[in-house]
């Protein structure tokens, strides 16, 4: 069965079924930040993301990734309020489109208005730490990705340090886990992410990348977000605007390692390199 039919249904969106895929999955990436546009009014700002959803989607993404709050290092914070101005009515109209939203936020208020919306999933970049986002995830019964970050995200690249990065970021996601099932949120709902850049130097970044089937017995599916990040930049060179071969090639060692989610803004090259990855792992070819 395709990983699109494996996907439940629920109220006309899906849901549930989000973790249940074989076959890794593309999350495209849509921020809306006010400097993630190129005009300022927000009726534009709606028309141009809801375009770019479509796009992706058309271009193989399974999952939309919306995020109304920059995690960029330096990044400031923005009130809840504005955030579910900026997120919840894009919220509403790419759940329509027939694929997963997931809702990139920390804040219970902005968890909860999304699941009202119609988003099928909690990207949360705080692993529910924030007062309230547990009961909240727990209450809407969404699936939710619980990531590791040292820090704060204006702060986080200032010196991260780690006497063993894997065990260590492990270890922090083993609690999570363990926290969510103690607040009543069913594991088939849990995925887990090492956060590469969140309080990561590259060593750390390389040594969670080429080491990230380690974390494949915490027994929950492995999202992994190293699109155009600056670990990239330092191994090539490049500018963020010139780092796709680089992006796609850490797709590719991600999912060879066991990586059901895959993170990107270039959704049309990483479904070519998804179909290669699906056809050297067929039980047919082996
Ligand atoms: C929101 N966001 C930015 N980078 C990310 C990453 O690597 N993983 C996840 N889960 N979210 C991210």
């Amino acid at each position: 069965m395709s990983h699109q039919k494996s996907l439940e249904k629920r109220d006309g969106h899906s849901t549930k079924g989000i973790f249940s895929s074989d076959e890794p999955l593309i999350m495209g990436i849509l921020n809306v930040t006010p400097d993630s546009f190129s005009d300022g009014a927000r009726f534009n700002q709606f028309d141009q993301a809801l375009a770019h959803a479509e796009e992706m989607i058309e271009q193989g993404a399974d999952i939309i990734d919306i995020g109304g709050e920059s995690t960029r290092p330096g990044a400031k914070a923005v009130s809840e309020s504005e955030e579910i101005k900026r997120v919840i009515p894009l919220v509403e109209r790419v759940s329509r489109l027939g694929v997963p939203v997931s809702v990139d936020t920390s804040k219970p208020g902005v968890m909860r208005a999304s699941a009202e919306a119609g988003a099928g999933m909690i990207n949360d970049v705080r692993a529910l730490t924030e007062p309230g986002a547990l009961a909240v995830v727990s209450e809407i019964k969404l699936p939710v990705c619980l990531m590791h970050m040292q820090g704060q995200p204006r702060t986080m690249q200032h010196n991260p340090s780690y006497q063993d990065v894997v065990s260590e970021v492990k270890g922090f996601l083993r609690e999570r886990i363990a926290a969510c099932v103690n607040a009543g949120i069913d594991t088939s709902l849990i995925a887990i992410d090492p956060g590469f850049g969140f309080g990561k130097t590259l060593p750390h970044n390389l040594e969670l990348l080429t080491q990230l089937s380690c974390f494949n017995d915490l027994n929950v599916p492995i999202l992994a977000g190293l699109s155009r990040k600056s670990m990239l930049g330092q191994i090539t060179g490049r500018d963020v605007n010139d780092r796709l071969a680089a992006s796609l090639a850490v797709a590719l060692i991600a999912m060879q390692q066991g990586a059901k989610i895959i993170r990107v803004h270039d959704v049309k090259q990483t479904s070519d390199v998804k179909k290669i990855f699906i056809a050297t792992n067929t039980a047919e070819l082996i």
